[in-house]
C-alpha cells in the first residue's frame, strides 16, 4: 500500500472540478486518506516547492499556487503515486495524453489543475507538509 499527496490547484478550484478529479481517483480504485482546503501563503507555497527553488519559474509558480484556496488530500492504493501521475496527465497539457485531468482541464504548463507526488522521496516530503498522523485515515 502506498501513500501520495495531490493537490487541486486554484485553477482546479476556480474551475469547478474538484469533485471531478476525487472521482478519477476513486474510480480508479484509489482511497482518499485525508483531505483538507486551505489557502497557502507565499511562504507556505515556497516551501513547499524548494525542490524547485532554483527553477525560472519559481516566482510565478509560487505566485500562482498561493493565489487562491487549495484541496490537499493524501491518496492510497497499490502504486499510489504512479496511478495518480497517470491519471493527471504530462505536466505539460499539450503533452498530457487524451482522457487525463490536464488535458482535459488545464490550459497553460504552470495553471495545469493538479498536482501529484513525483516519487517516494517527494511523497515523504509532501504528506507530513500537510497532515499529520492524526489526519490519515
Ligand atoms: P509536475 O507537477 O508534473 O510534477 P513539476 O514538478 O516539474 O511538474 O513542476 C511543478 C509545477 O511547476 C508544475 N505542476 C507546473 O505548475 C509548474 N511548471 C513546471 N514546469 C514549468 C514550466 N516550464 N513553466 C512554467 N511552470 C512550470
Amino acid at each position: 500500500m502506498e501513500r501520495t499527496l495531490s493537490i487541486v490547484k486554484p485553477d482546479g478550484v476556480k474551475k469547478n472540478v474538484i469533485g471531478e478529479v476525487i472521482k478519477r481517483f476513486e474510480q480508479k480504485g484509489l482511497r482518499i486518506a485525508g483531505l483538507r482546503m486551505l489557502h497557502l501563503s507565499r511562504q507556505d507555497a515556497e516551501n513547499f516547492y524548494v525542490v524547485h527553488k532554483e527553477r525560472p519559474f519559481y516566482g510565478s509558480l509560487t505566485g500562482f499556487m498561493s493565489e487562491g484556496p487549495v484541496v490537499v488530500m493524501v491518496i492510497e492504493g497499490d502504486g499510489a503515486i504512479a496511478k495518480v501521475r497517470e491519471i493527471m496527465g504530462a505536466t505539460n497539457f499539450k503533452d498530457a495524453a487524451p482522457g487525463t485531468i490536464r488535458a482535459d482541464f488545464a490550459t497553460d504548463i504552470e495553471r495545469n489543475v493538479v498536482h501529484g507526488s513525483d516519487s517516494e522521496k517527494s511523497a515523504a516530503y509532501e504528506i507530513p507538509f500537510f497532515f499529520s498522523s492524526l489526519e490519515l485515515h
